[in-house]
C-alpha cells in the first residue's frame, strides 16, 4: 500500500489539497485531507507536489514495421520511456500485414505487447476489405477488448484505403459500437508530389514537407468528415496538424458531428525551419507525417486545444535510428516516418501550455489523460482518481526544470527532437499499479509488467 501525503489532487474538473491511498491490488482505496497510514503502508511524501492521474498516449507505434524497417523502441523501452515522463497506458496501433487477417494481427500484437512495462491496449487498422475482415472486427470487439478501429488515407500501395473500404468499415464499425480513427492526409496527392519532386531532382528531406502540404492534410479531414456523416458515425481525427483540419473539426462539431481531434506536442513546438538545413540527419530525423508546419498552424491547433475543440494529445511515439533513416539517403521517400517523443509529451506541454498561460491545470490533465479515457471508453478506471480507479498516478513537479539531453532518456533511440530545451514541469515520481516505477531519477520499470486494458464497445456511438 502507498499513502501518498500532502500533495494537491489535479483532475480535469479541480485542484483538491487531498491525500490518495492507494491498495495491494492497484487501485485507490480512499481520498481525503489528512488520510491515516494503515499499517505497512509507506509514506510518500508530495508536498509542494501535483497528483495527477498518470498520462495516457493513445497514439504510439512500438516496434511497428514500416517502410522496410522496424521501429526501434519496443513495447518494454517504450513504455518503460513512458512511465519515467509521467505516462502510465499507451493505446498502440495493430497493422496487419498485406492481406493478413486483423484477428491474426492482433494476436500478433498481443504477443510483442506482453513486455511491456505498463497498461496497454490497440487500435486495430483495417487496411483492406472482405468477409473475414467484417467477421474479425466483430470478433475483435467482442472476444479481443478492441473498441476503435484505425484507417489510413495515406501511404499509397501501402495501409492506404479508399474512400469505399472506410465507408465499408464506417458502417461496420457502427453497428459494433466502435471508433473509427484516420490518419488525414490525401495519400494520391501525396504520391503526385513526391514523384513531382524526385522528377525535378528534388531527393533530399526538405522534400519531405513539400510532398505533404496542408492542403493534402485538409483535403482528407475534410472528406473523412464528410463520410462519417453520412452514417452520423464518430470519427477521430489522429495528429492534427493544419488550420484546415482544425476549422473542418470545429465546423462539423458546431454542426453536432461526433469528430474528434488529437494533437502532437511536436506540431505545437516545432515548425517547417526544421528542414531548413543543409545538415541531413538532422532534417531527416525529423521526418514524420503529417510534416513540421508552417508556424502560423501552431496557433489554430492551441486553439483548437484550449477551446475544447481538439480533445487530446498523443507522440506518435515511432522511433527510427540514424541507421534506418539513412535508407533514404538519396531518396526521401524512402526515410522511415516518425519521431520519439513519449517521455517528452507531459514536460512538453506542461511547459508550452501551462507555463505560458495558455492552459490551466485542470486543461492538462484533460488533454494528456481524462479526454482519451473517455473518448475511448477507460473512464473512469483511467484518467480519474477515485476510489476504484487505477492507481496510475503522476507526482508533478510544477516549478522544477530540466533540460532535455538524449543521454538522460529511457527511449531506444539515438535522439531527441528537444535536445538541450529547458522545460519547467517535471515527473518526479510516477506510480503504475499502486507501485513507485519512476522515483525522482530512479526507473524501476518491470519487463512483463504492463496488463492488456480491454476496452468495451459503446453502448448506442
Ligand atoms: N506517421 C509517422 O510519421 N510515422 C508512423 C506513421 C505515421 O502516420
Ligand atoms: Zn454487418
Ligand atoms: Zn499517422
Ligand atoms: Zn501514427
Amino acid at each position: 500500500m502507498l499513502l501518498i501525503k500532502g500533495g494537491t489532487i489535479v483532475t480535469a474538473e479541480r485542484s483538491t489539497r487531498s491525500d490518495v491511498l492507494c491498495d495491494d491490488e492497484g487501485r485507490i482505496a480512499a481520498i481525503g485531507p489528512d488520510l491515516d497510514c494503515p499499517t505497512g503502508c509507506e509514506i510518500v511524501d508530495a508536498s509542494g507536489l501535483l497528483v495527477m492521474p498518470g498520462g495516457i498516449d493513445p497514439h504510439t507505434h512500438m516496434e511497428m514495421p514500416f517502410m522496410g524497417t522496424t521501429a526501434s523502441d519496443d513495447f518494454f523501452t517504450g513504455t518503460a520511456a513512458g512511465l519515467a515522463g509521467g505516462t502510465t497506458s499507451i493505446i498502440d496501433f495493430v497493422i496487419p500485414a498485406e492481406g493478413q487477417p486483423l484477428f491474426e494481427a492482433w494476436q500478433d500484437w498481443c504477443v510483442k505487447a506482453e513486455k511491456s512495462a505498463s497498461d496497454y491496449g490497440f487500435h486495430v487498422a483495417v487496411t483492406h476489405w472482405n468477409d473475414r475482415v467484417h467477421t474479425d472486427m466483430g470478433r475483435l470487439v467482442h472476444e479481443g477488448g478492441v473498441n476503435s478501429f484505425k484507417h489510413f488515407m495515406a501511404y499509397k500501395n501501402a495501409l492506404m484505403i479508399d474512400d469505399a473500404i472506410f465507408l465499408h468499415s464506417m458502417q461496420r464499425a457502427g453497428e459494433l459500437g466502435a471508433l473509427c480513427t484516420v490518419h488525414a492526409e490525401n495519400g494520391d496527392a501525396v504520391s503526385f508530389l513526391q514523384a513531382e519532386l524526385l522528377a525535378s531532382g528534388e531527393t533530399g528531406p526538405e522534400a519531405h514537407p513539400r510532398s505533404r502540404p496542408a492542403q493534402v492534410e485538409g483535403e482528407a479531414a475534410q472528406r473523412a468528415i464528410a463520410l462519417a456523416s453520412l452514417h452520423d458515425t464518430p470519427l477521430y481525427i489522429v495528429h492534427v496538424s493544419t488550420r484546415e483540419a482544425t476549422e473542418a473539426i470545429a465546423a462539423a462539431r458546431l454542426k453536432g458531428l461526433k469528430i474528434y481531434g488529437e494533437v502532437l506536442p511536436q506540431h505545437l513546438v516545432f515548425d517547417e525551419r526544421v528542414y531548413d538545413t543543409t545538415d541531413w540527419l538532422s532534417s531527416a530525423r525529423h521526418v514524420m507525417s503529417p510534416p513540421f508546419r508552417p508556424k502560423s498552424h501552431q496557433q489554430a491547433l492551441w486553439g483548437g486545444l484550449v477551446s475544447g475543440q481538439l480533445q487530446t494529445t498523443a507522440t506518435d511515439h515511432c522511433c527510427f535510428c540514424r541507421t534506418q533513416k539513412e535508407r533514404g539517403r538519396g531518396d526521401f521517400t524512402k526515410i522511415p516516418n516518425g519521431v520519439p517523443g513519449i517521455e517528452e509529451r507531459m514536460s512538453v506541454l506542461w511547459h508550452h501550455g501551462v507555463v505560458s498561460g495558455r492552459l490551466s491545470p485542470e486543461q492538462f490533465v484533460a488533454i494528456t489523460s481524462t479526454n482519451t479515457a473517455r473518448i475511448f471508453n477507460i473512464y473512469p478506471r483511467k484518467g480519474c482518481i477515485a476510489p476504484g480507479a487505477d492507481a496510475d498516478l503522476v507526482l508533478w513537479d510544477p516549478t522544477a526544470t530540466r533540460t532535455i539531453s538524449n543521454k538522460a532518456l529511457h527511449h531506444n533511440v539515438d535522439y531527441t527532437l528537444y535536445e538541450g530545451m529547458t522545460l519547467t514541469g517535471v515527473a518526479k515520481r510516477t506510480i503504475s499499479q499502486s507501485l513507485m516505477v519512476w522515483d525522482d531519477g530512479t526507473l524501476r520499470a518491470e519487463r512483463g509488467k504492463g496488463r492488456y486494458v480491454r476496452r468495451a464497445p459503446f453502448g448506442r456511438i
